[in-house]
């Protein structure tokens, strides 16, 4: 298809309308990306940003009675190649990635287009280059006096004490008069300007509001996580209204929601060989837990409000406090930085340039320029908006460098990529907003980067910034291998969804293993199905070959060793905040798993199925990112066991770690360890080191196949009684294809209870066993048709009974509940 027409031929418009209006404006929130627009056969203009507003001034054209409207919409395939050869021609040089790589089953030349840049395909998605109208269109009039149109408002602290407001006024004037009028300005109820202002200026002007004292001092937005209470985190939100009354004409007033806190990302030498990068959150260092989000769905349009709900309150559950909105994507929907506000998840906001080169033309640039504006002015006033990074990977792409076209021409790669990045996005972003914190790239390397004249011989040195890690071939659980950068922004492995949510779209006969055909094309990654099974095979022993069953089995290996993978990779982030100062790595501050959500049915990194369901890895990550948690592991090169206390709570809390050498023959658990915290120390500690094998001993565990660490932690607010929560840890000594001991085993449901709760449908599974299970699975039949969280998914069951929650989007008996639990664990999966 070479392009469609969209046309509303029936715009019917009151004569009054006209008659009133000094001024008609036609607003185009969204196009999907290029299109040419014309109103009663007159041509309004064209457009080549799908995230830019456009507005045309139709007051001349607009008629009474009918009017026809025509969106005329191109081929975004068509329009790629063609800007493409165009610039070839023009410039003597193009602009690699040529094309995806052919998994992909994609297009090409995405990075010529200001649109989506992973709807031409993607390692985790399939290929919809979308075109339409994606965001609402609006008509706006100005009678006889300025309308204010919309602001945007930077709250900030002045001079390191005094909180201030500043706030910008675009409004839109009958014609190129003075005009005055009244403008009040309010954070609650209490006004902060209140005065008669001028408008003068062309039609379409803004006026500046400086610094708005803030008195008495607001109360501070938090994230998610630093407090641990029994109730709400208090997160202090504030409704800043603008209200603007012309001379002898009615009053509009708009409001926005704004919080206070300051972000700085604080790099102090690592003894002369690296730098930090620590996220401070008014003034206080966070760990950033976190992960990345790729576009809510592949068809821009579709952004479900309870589809979103459900995904950040499941980061939130993760205790996460960060998500990343990355920059093959979009933009996201005011709709979700309003939750992130909520939930106190700040967001590391891409602007919308991807694992590509671009072109740095005037136009080119000048169309950046305005995208980085308006995107700016829409979320700016967001508390949760932290951290704007210029790309993703560019910088590391052009730098490696990934396409062999780049080496003959490299210094004209690294100027076009210093234009975009730095003095285009950096500078126009400084202006609109002095204290936005702004990186290149991710990965960057920081101030190192800058020193290095905006892009730096490697931008994945471990010693500074951010670095992202993806390691196929070494074993995933080893830690050994993980990079002990700063600040980890991107890592993760791929699993398979679960049967129930591939048998959506994939025919019964086609969900066997070895995979089919129908699910050998859902993997986008090049060579992700011989990763993924060579990883397996670390710690496994692949089904054989077979029916049904044999791919529940694969899936459920392919979960395990992605949570497993995942959570160790994580807890090292998470307990290597030393820094070496011989060399200058360690210090890490920041550990952000690839990748939440998933656009459609396929092996992906995601923790959350397409459609919402939670994958092994997100119940992993829940218990992971607590922020009071134990963690153990085997040092190197020492061979000690180790256990490493972490709390990253704000407020005091008391804890208490338990150790257990778990033989996998019975239930006699032994400990070994066991302390307590009145006030748990800050940070991270190291609280037990003992040589392995002596461990071992003592727990009568006769070699490493034959049991497991586990770790039970309790931690409560100091002085508060019932604020008590649990959490179960473990370490695996040796590999689940090698254990010894683990006996055939059932686990039964008990009993199913219904617990009453303030909000939805709650219910308690009592579960019984008579031997050791490990990696136990629940799961409810997908005829049930219900969709539901468990407390706890993958667990250990070291004991006779076991209980945990579950809660569901529906009610259901207490008898459906029972008879339609799948229980699944380790022993029925191993081969
Ligand atoms: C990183 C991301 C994405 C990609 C992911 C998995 O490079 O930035 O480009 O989907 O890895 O390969």
């Amino acid at each position: 298809m070479d392009h469609v027409r969209d046309s509303y031929p029936n715009i019917s418009v009151d004569s009054s309308m006209i008659t009133k209006s000094s001024q008609i404006y036609l607003i185009f929130n969204g196009i999907d990306t290029l299109a040419d627009i014309s109103l009663n056969g007159r041509n309004l203009g064209s457009v080549d940003n799908m995230f830019l507003q456009y507005r045309f001034n139709v007051k001349n054209i607009l008629q009474s009675g009918n009017n026809q409207l025509e969106v005329q919409i191109y081929s975004p395939i068509a329009a790629a190649n063609n800007q493409s050869s165009l610039f070839e021609r023009k410039y003597g040089y193009n602009l690699p990635p040529k094309c995806n790589p052919p998994e992909y089953d994609g297009e090409c030349h995405v990075n010529m287009l200001r649109k989506m840049q992973a709807s031409f395909g993607w390692d985790w998605g399939p290929a919809f280059p979308s075109m339409g109208i994606w965001k609402p269109v609006e008509i706006e009039t100005v009678e006889s006096n300025p309308i204010l149109r919309d602001f945007t408002a930077i709250p900030f602290l002045s001079g390191g004490k005094q909180w201030a407001v500043r706030v910008k006024l675009n409004m839109a004037k009958p014609d190129g008069n003075p005009y005055s009028g009244r403008l009040v300005i309010k954070l609650g109820d209490k006004s902060l300007f209140d005065d008669s202002i001028k408008i003068t200026g062309p039609l379409e002007t803004s006026i500046q509001i400086q610094d708005l004292k803030i008195n008495p001092q607001p109360k501070l937005w938090w994230p998610n996580g630093v407090e641990r209470t029994t109730g709400e985190v208090p997160r202090a939100l504030y409704d800043l209204s603008v209200e603007w009354t012309p001379k002898g004409g009615s009053k509009t007033s708009l409001k926005k929601r704004i919080g206070f806190r300051t972000v700085e990302i604080v790099q102090e030498p690592i003894g002369n060989k690296g730098l930090s990068f620590k996220v401070q959150v008014n003034g206080y260092q966070m760990f950033i837990r976190g992960t990345n989000v790729i576009p809510i769905s592949i068809f821009p349009e579709v952004q479900p409000e309870n589809y979103i709900k459900h995904l950040m309150k499941s980061v939130q559950k993760g205790h996460m406090n960060m998500i990343r909105v990355w920059g093959g994507g979009v933009y996201e929907s005011d709709y979700l930085y309003n939750l992130a506000d909520e939930m106190g998840i700040m967001v590391w906001q891409d602007f919308m340039f991807a694992c590509a080169t671009y072109p740095a033309t005037d136009s080119f640039l000048k169309n950046v320029q305005t995208e980085v504006v308006q995107q700016m002015e829409r979320l700016q006033h967001h508390p949760s908006v932290a951290i704007w990074a210029g790309n993703n990977e560019n910088e590391l792409a052009i730098a490696s460098p990934w396409w062999p076209e780049i080496l003959t021409q490299k210094p004209t790669y690294k100027r076009d990529y210093v234009a975009l990045y730095f003095d285009t996005i950096g500078k126009t972003l400084a202006q609109v907003n002095p204290v936005a914190v702004y990186v290149p790239s991710s990965p960057s390397n920081g101030k190192e980067t800058i020193k290095e004249g905006g892009m730096a011989v490697n931008p994945a040195d471990v010693r500074y910034g951010d670095v992202h890690f993806y390691e196929y071939t070494n074993d995933p659980w080893n830690y050994n291998y993980y990079p002990s950068g700063k600040f980890i922004s991107e890592y993760g492995l791929q699993s398979y969804p679960s049967l129930s949510t591939l048998a959506k779209v994939i025919p019964q006969s086609q969900l066997v293993f070895p995979l089919s055909q129908s699910l050998l094309r859902r993997q986008h990654q090049p060579k992700g199905n011989d990763f993924l099974s060579s990883l397996i095979r670390y710690h496994f022993n692949l089904p054989s070959s077979g029916d049904q069953k044999q791919l529940a089995k694969y899936i459920y290996q392919s979960q395990i060793l992605q949570a497993v993978a995942v959570k160790s990779q994580t807890e090292f982030y998470l307990r290597n905040r030393q820094p070496d100062y011989r060399v200058g790595t360690g210090m890490t501050y920041g550990a952000m798993y690839w990748q939440l959500n998933d656009v459609w049915q396929a092996p992906t990194w995601s923790s959350i199925e397409y459609g919402g369901k939670w994958k092994l890895l997100h119940y992993y990550m829940v218990k992971t990112f607590t922020p009071a948690n134990a963690i153990a592991f085997v040092d190197s090169p020492s061979g000690n066991l180790t256990v490493a206390l972490v709390n990253d709570y704000l407020n005091l809390i008391s804890m208490k770690v338990t150790g257990e050498v778990q033989r996998f023959k019975d239930l006699l658990p032994v400990t070994f360890f066991e302390q307590n915290f009145k006030n748990a120390p800050r940070g991270v500690n190291i609280i037990f080191s003992e040589p392995l094998d002596s461990v071992l001993n003592t727990g009568w565990c006769i070699t490493k196949e034959h049991c497991m660490i586990k770790l039970n932690i309790e931690h409560s607010i100091a002085g508060q009684s019932g604020s008590t929560e649990t959490l179960e840890n473990f370490l695996l000594i040796s590999s689940p294809k090698n254990f010894i001991g683990l006996q055939s085993t059932q686990v039964r449901v008990a009993k199913v209870s219904k617990v009453s709760t303030k909000t939805g449908y709650k219910y308690q599974i009592d579960m019984e066993t008579d031997h050791v299970a490990l990696f136990v699975i629940l799961d409810l039949d997908p005829s049930m048709k219900v969709n539901a969280i468990f407390s706890d998914n993958g667990f250990m069951i070291t004991s006779k009974k076991k209980s945990i929650f579950v809660e569901t989007n529906i009610e259901v008996s207490t008898k459906d509940l029972a008879s339609g639990l799948r229980i699944t664990h380790l022993l029925d999966n191993l081969s």
